[in-house]
């Protein structure tokens, strides 16, 4: 077991940036901002939730009585199709210090289940790899789109990350350029690939599995763990065992695995504090261009942004705003919290 409880600094080779670690840190006091814990009782149909079944969303559009996953176009897009622009591109500036590029996209809005109250660890086995099979069909509908390059599959979970309402659901937007920090990941993992003659998170995955301190859980297809570059307390990666780019490259039972790691981790994070655990997740994957991006391989971050307890967060401002992340805790010591829960659901137990 690594011990290194003085302030160091570790490098993401991913984004190829760095992280402050400051161990000694984690019991300092606290004195600010107590976060409300999230709800507990959700009625299982809320009839003035826009996501629930046979409800009417913004514009007067009504849910059909899904009894699955249920997928729309979101109603506020942050992105249109190149048809539903008027305005002329060429009309934006483009020069080194006024530099301006349109950018076309679709996004659009997953629900889970029908259920209201029911988040991925609550979720049956089968019912997640509805969810997984319906991001994959969306990457593989929207990628084949001309103007898509590269397809976000995200989700934003709790009132503390913005997320605007319960009922559990995703959302894609399929863009035509690739985003900051897939672009960076891409960039990286290129130029490890070029310079080793393999992949960079192959080569990670091998290391993190022989070393063991960071791995949380793990099945024939996926592995989870805390990454040495962590910056989020308890940020979570899971990575494809196999070398795959994206989630249209899953074979059936790479699903069903994806499906469980994912149950498992989110029920370990629900354990952790016993509240519904906020967080944003998505995965990274390859553009859809048609292009060969063989240093890319699969894998889902998970941005969770609770710090010590179910009301104190993590807050990046200050010198992570201004210079760089920093995190307390360090990534080794939030694995082996992780790893010690249960992956029993505590309103599962509770119940029973
Ligand atoms: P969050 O995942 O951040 O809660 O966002 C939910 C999305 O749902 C948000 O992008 C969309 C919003 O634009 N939405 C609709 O598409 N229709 C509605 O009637 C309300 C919200
Ligand atoms: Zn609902």
């Amino acid at each position: 077991m690594m011990t290194l409880d003085y302030p160091h600094r570790r490098f993401n080779p991913l984004t190829r940036e760095w992280v402050l670690v400051s161990p000694h840190r984690a019991r300092r006091p606290w004195l600010g901002q107590v976060e409300k814990t999230p709800g507990e009782d959700l009625p299982a149909y809320d009839p003035t939730c826009y996501l629930c079944p046979g409800n009417e969303r913004a514009g007067g559009i009504k849910n059909p009585e899904y009894t699955s996953t249920f997928v729309f176009d979101n109603d506020f897009p942050a992105v249109l199709r190149p048809e539903q622009v008027e305005q002329n591109p060429a009309a934006l500036p483009d020069s080194p210090l006024f530099a301006a590029k349109p950018e076309y996209g679709t996004a659009r809005v997953v629900c889970f289940s029908p259920r209201h109250d029911l988040t991925l660890p609550e979720l049956s086995q089968e019912q997640v790899e509805a969810v997984v099979r319906t991001w994959t069909e969306q990457t593989r509908e929207l990628g084949a789109r001309d103007y898509v390059r590269y397809v976000q599959v995200f989700e934003n979970k709790g009132a503390m990350m913005g997320c605007s309402n319960p009922h559990p659901h995703s959302q894609i937007w399929a863009v035509s350029q690739v985003p900051n920090e897939p672009a960076k990941e891409l960039a990286a993992q290129a130029e490890y690939l070029k310079e080793h003659g393999s992949c960079l998170l192959c080569d990670y995955l091998e290391e993190e599995r022989r070393l063991g301190e960071r791995v949380i859980a793990e099945n024939g297809g996926f592995t989870a763990l805390v990454p040495f570059w962590a910056v989020w307390p308890f940020e979570v990666m899971l990575v494809a065992r196999r070398h795959s780019a994206s989630l249209t490259d899953l074979t059936v039972s790479e699903v069903s695995f994806l499906a469980d790691i994912i149950r498992r981790i989110t029920a370990r994070y629900d354990n952790l504090f016993e509240i519904s655990f906020p967080y944003s997740m998505g995965f990274h994957q390859a553009p859809t261009d048609g292009g060969r991006y063989e240093g890319q391989h699969l894998h889902v971050h998970f941005y969770p942004p609770l710090l010590r307890s179910a009301t104190v967060r993590k807050f990046m401002v200050g010198y992570e705003m201004l210079a760089m992340p920093q995190r307390d805790l360090t990534p080794e010591t939030a694995a082996e919290r992780l790893r010690g829960l249960s992956e029993q659901h505590y309103r599962l137990v509770k119940a029973a």
